[in-house]
């Protein structure tokens, strides 16, 4: 039984990339939807009814967990894709892993935060650290240009570098001494947010922490695979772009068969 992943485009894809690091047996079918891409800037209910549908879809391709690689859908939708899943699969989301790292390292630091209008106004990171009990002061700005700007290809560029700074010099993020990437895009602008901060503040990409937890909730579950001669990867979009197909091989870097 494969794993499922999804994500409004390729911001999942480094989860998906971490997931296949830390937990090279699996097989993963990913989706990739890109017909309804910004989530960022949807509804909830919009987010919610297009999460249902993609773990339909999941589901009948029999998958044994889902992974909600989005901060967006997993503020938005998380709740019901589980209720909605029942027993017939585990359901992860990229929040709570992350929440659980900040409580163990961040205790009593001031935090920042960078996601989508949909994670940022949701305040669900908010809630879940004071949850926490660990005199964390969390910082939130919204960066709604960042996915959108990478889904176009635009990392590890001038232009990105711009809007980057223009961002992170926001009054809101003064003083910080860690930054949490809570967009599952970012990690691929991790570089240019780095050379910004010059080693002075830590920025947190979740995607391994992520995998990690996957690892740990399989494995309580008995559902590891312990042989797989010929891992699969199969990866799917609701609506063909070749910046999607570009991005696929730029983590991947094989020969990445694209399905609608
Ligand atoms: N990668 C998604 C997230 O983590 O929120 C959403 C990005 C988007 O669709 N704007």
């Amino acid at each position: 039984q494969p794993i499922g992943i999804f994500d409004s485009g390729i911001g999942g894809l480094t989860v998906a990339h971490a997931i296949t690091q830390v937990l090279p047996l699996e097989n993963i079918i990913y989706f990739g939807d890109t017909a309804h891409l910004p989530y960022g800037d949807k509804s909830t209910a919009a987010i919610q009814a297009y999460s249902v549908k993609i773990c339909d879809m999941l589901l009948k391709q029999k998958v044994k967990a889902i992974v909600i690689a989005c901060n967006s859908a997993s503020a938005a939708a998380y709740e019901l894709v589980r209720e909605y899943v029942g027993s017939k699969a585990k359901v992860l989301n990229v929040i709570d892993p992350t929440i659980r790292y900040m409580g163990q390292h961040y205790a009593g630091q001031r935090v920042g935060l960078i996601g989508t209008k949909q994670t940022v106004f949701s305040n669900i990171y908010r809630k879940k650290t004071d949850e926490l009990d660990r005199d964390i002061t969390l910082c939130s700005l919204a960066t709604p240009l960042l996915a959108p700007m990478i889904e176009e290809g635009f990392f590890n560029h001038n232009i990105s570098q711009n809007i980057i700074n223009e961002y992170l010099s926001s009054p809101v993020l003064a003083d910080i001494q860690a930054l949490i990437l809570a967009c599952t895009h970012y990690p691929l602008i991790k570089h240019d947010i780095e050379s910004y901060y010059k080693e002075n503040v830590q920025v947190l990409d979740s995607s391994l922490i992520v995998a990690e937890s996957l690892q740990n909730l399989l494995a309580e579950n008995n559902l590891l695979r312990t042989e797989n001669p010929q891992p699969t990867k199969r990866f799917y979009v609701s609506d063909y772009t070749e910046s999607f197909e570009h991005s696929t091989k730029y983590f991947f870097q094989e020969e990445v068969q694209l399905e609608h």
